[in-house]
């Protein structure tokens, strides 16, 4: 699997999981800065998830969940998508939108490796279901519709459900209620950032490639959500919480991530242009993110 290392781009323009404007402008503007970047391997291939209009009047939902319907479609595509381009043996980077992908991403590399580990680099564990969701966010749901938590057709977009075990929290530090108990109930796999910073990146780093041996994990998919850094590096996103990664917890990360078992996938979301500054600092280093996770691993 994977022998080639060319890049499959996938471009998600979405902000329905998010109910908030702005993350809808980041695959393009995304893509146009790597294409320009010569340190950016070469993209083989390029496919556009078509993001419609929201109907007129969107049907309701017993759970109130927000844009429900066109979630579903989206992410359906998104899956199909995904496992064609790693059946395809090529490497994986979507570009988002919210992280409401992460939905349609992770379904197409368990299509592809039913036993795939997955670090989701958040500051939150997105694992509500939709009663235990505050905000009827989709992107606060995706874990849970992966685990096959939730009710709603979520919960049939992943054929296959990943187990609780083969996903791994780097960066979470704000945890719901219905959240918390899922953790301490399942014993899952939660490497806060105070845990992080009391330890070092590099030790978290060794922990995660204990227990990725320890489930016989092959393949990893990264889901890299902006937020999981500190506000004061990266404003430019909606759900901000403090007391984040900083450069120095990054730089560890993707230096080690090589001694993992080998990355398939990366999806990259979040990141909200409209709340960038006039020069762009965060789009920068959106950049500089991308060159060092794919370094290892294209090119
Ligand atoms: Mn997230």
């Amino acid at each position: 699997m994977n022998e080639t290392n060319d890049i499959a781009l996938i471009c998600v323009p979405i902000w329905y999981g998010s109910d908030i404007h702005g993350m809808e402008q980041a695959p393009d503007i995304l893509r146009a800065a790597i294409s320009d970047s010569n340190s950016i391997p070469t993209v083989a291939t390029t496919t556009e998830i078509p993001v419609d209009e929201l109907p007129q009047n969107e049907p309701d939902n017993i759970w109130n969940v927000k844009h429900l319907e066109s979630i579903v479609v989206i992410n359906r595509q998104l899956a199909s998508a995904v496992s064609q381009q790693l059946a395809a043996k090529r490497f994986v980077l979507t570009l988002g939108g919210d992280h409401s992908i992460g939905i349609g991403t992770v379904s197409g590399s368990l299509m592809h490796d039913k036993n795939v580990g997955v670090i989701w680099f958040d500051a939150h564990c997105d694992m509500n279901t939709e009663t235990s969701s505050p905000t009827c966010r989709i992107h606060g749901m995706p874990i849970a519709a992966l685990m096959g938590l939730c009710q709603s057709p979520l919960n049939d977009i992943p054929t296959c459900h990943i187990k609780p075990e083969n996903i791994f929290w780097v960066g979470a530090r704000d945890l719901d209620p219905g959240e918390q108990e899922l953790a301490e109930r399942l014993h899952l796999h939660i490497y806060s950032t105070k845990h992080i910073h009391q330890v070092g990146m590099k030790a978290v780093m060794e922990e995660l490639r204990k227990e990725m041996t320890k489930q016989g994990i092959e393949h990893l998919h990264l889901s890299f959500d902006v937020d999981a850094f500190d506000p004061k590096l990266f404003p430019a996103t909606s759900v901000r919480v403090a007391d984040g990664l900083w450069m120095d917890d990054f730089d560890t990360f993707a230096t080690l991530l090589p001694t993992l078992p080998k990355m398939i996938a990366l999806d990259f979301v979040e990141y909200n242009p409209l709340l960038d500054n006039e020069q762009k600092d965060c789009e920068q280093l959106a950049v500089l993110f991308l060159k060092q996770l794919l370094t290892a691993y294209v090119g």
